[in-house]
């Protein structure tokens, strides 16, 4: 069960209670929780007078909009877009919350920003390994759903909260479900207790968890569900070991319109599979392919990625990056260099 120990609260409150300007910074191509947990600590912040403001380092996907109030929205800053907006409101900032990643270069473009940056930084995180010594404060937890859960027992120790969900702003409340939603992929994985209770209070708090599945689910274009056909039928290659692996290079890419977003969930449908054990997905980028690993119980996604794929993250979930030509050759070298590593990991 988690427990946010009394005297990181107090340290966290006290940075709070000192702090005017407050910035939350989260991981590059942010997800559901990325964009939840941040948006969450951000309507407290507002709801305490603060001047706030949350920063991405590249686009958010249209699905996700939905997490944001307008006003959130509107001092909300992405950096690829707006570095120089990034830069400056980093530089002012005098305190910033760090969720959902573990060390600065998942923020890419911001990492210099938040190392050169003097403000005491709070890391609210649950993935494996986190780079303690870049932040003041720690609260790093894997036995949780996602950072949004976290995020919530911190909020819940906080003297405005008293322990009630329904203390706090709506809009947090809403942010928070929809991230733990989506981390959880609608509690089919990494629920915890603590994940249900959460779900429980803030449901009792009257969040409208069905039109948050809503958005989550039926927001997609068409263009979406002819890319899972082509892939499942066309791209999809299982190997004598159990390893899925799909490649969606540029020319798929264009054809279907892929936006940020489009491909999300797609890497766990091949572990529908019953033989299959792992499943790797790589999005074309520019110089390098953008890879997603998961797997089932037994077999780690986390060492796979770190040990091939420049990355790392969670046990059974994790991503990385597969450079080109450093790592292969040319692009069309993925699917033989996917082939030999996977056989190399389950051979020993
Ligand atoms: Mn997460």
């Amino acid at each position: 069960m988690i427990k946010i120990d009394a005297n990181t609260s107090g340290v966290i409150h006290d940075l709070v209670s000192r702090s005017s300007k407050i910035t939350t910074v989260s991981h590059t191509h942010p997800d559901g929780d990325a964009v939840g947990s941040s948006v969450a600590m951000a309507c407290w912040l507002k709801s305490l007078g603060k001047d706030v403001a949350c920063i991405f380092p590249d686009s958010i996907g249209s699905n996700l909009e939905f997490i944001f109030p307008s006003d959130i929205r509107k001092s909300t800053i992405v950096c690829t877009e707006d570095p120089k907006g990034a830069e400056a409101r980093i530089g002012e900032s005098d305190l910033i919350f760090c969720l959902d990643f573990n060390a600065f270069n998942r923020t890419e473009g911001l990492a210099g920003m938040l190392a050169s940056s003097k403000a005491p930084k709070i890391l609210i995180d649950h993935h494996l390994s986190p780079d303690a010594a870049s932040f003041d404060v720690c609260v790093s937890e894997t036995a949780v759903s996602s950072a949004s859960e976290l995020a919530y027992y911190v909020l819940m120790t906080m003297p405005e909260t008293g322990g009630k969900a329904s203390r706090l702003p709506a809009g947090s409340a809403k942010a928070l479900m929809a991230g733990m939603t989506t981390d959880t992929n609608n509690f089919a994985n990494s629920t915890y207790p603590s994940t249900l209770r959460m779900a429980s209070e803030l449901l009792d708090a009257g969040v409208d968890r069905d039109s948050i599945v809503a958005e989550i689910n039926w927001c997609y274009g068409e263009n979406r569900l002819r890319l899972i056909g082509t892939a499942m039928k066309d791209l999809m290659t299982i190997t004598p070991d159990g390893v899925s692996y799909i490649i969606l290079d540029k020319a798929t890419l264009d054809r279907y319109d892929v936006r940020e977003g489009d491909t999300e969930g797609l890497v766990n449908m091949p572990l529908a599979i019953r033989g299959v054990r792992m499943s790797i997905m790589l999005k074309q980028d520019e110089g390098y392919f953008r890879v997603s690993v998961r797997s089932k119980k037994g077999t780690s996604a986390n060492t796979l990625a770190k040990e091939s794929f420049n990355g790392g993250g969670h046990e059974l979930a994790a991503g990385g990056k597969l450079f080109f030509p450093k790592d292969i050759a040319s692009p069309e070298d993925a699917a033989a260099y996917i082939e030999k590593v996977t056989k190399d990991f389950f051979a020993r």
